[in-house]
């Protein structure tokens, strides 16, 4: 019986855990990141355009693509730290020698399910992208 009792509390304990590790893995997935139309310099070249992410307390920066109107950055970034109703914000910037240049932002609250698609001007132009909520 004490064998039986000990055994249920074993099994409780794990339950608590396990739930916990679930809270603890929460994270925002962001991919297919995209952008169309992004100006460069006045002088007319393309942009050279990269990403700074901010999620939660996390901060993460995209590679640059070199001379490109219509970036795309493939793969997904994993903000493991980041939970529904934290904030994220996203700035779009063009790479130069000396002085990058800031395009355009958006800045949202993460929202509670997943399969989101966001779009937010950027110029002339648009940024895309989508995430997913665990
Ligand atoms: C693309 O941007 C240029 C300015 O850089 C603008 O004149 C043009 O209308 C834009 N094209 C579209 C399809 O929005
Ligand atoms: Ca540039
Ligand atoms: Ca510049």
């Amino acid at each position: 019986m004490a064998v039986f009792d000990h055994l249920r509390l074993v099994s409780l304990v794990v339950l608590m855990l396990a739930s916990q590790l679930d809270f603890s893995s929460a994270a925002v997935t962001l991919y297919d990141l995209h952008a169309n139309n992004l100006s460069g310099d006045a002088a007319g070249n393309r942009p050279d355009p990269y990403l700074k992410i901010w999620c939660g307390g996390s901060y993460k920066e995209t590679n640059f693509i070199s001379n490109n109107a219509n970036p795309q950055w493939s793969g997904s970034l994993i903000f493991s730290s980041c939970n529904q109703g934290d904030r994220l914000k996203i700035e779009v910037w063009d790479k130069d020698v000396k002085y990058d240049d800031h395009l355009g932002w958006y800045s949202g609250t993460v929202g509670t399910r997943s399969g989101n698609h966001v779009s937010f001007s950027v110029g002339s132009g648009a940024m895309f992208f989508s995430y997913n909520v665990k």
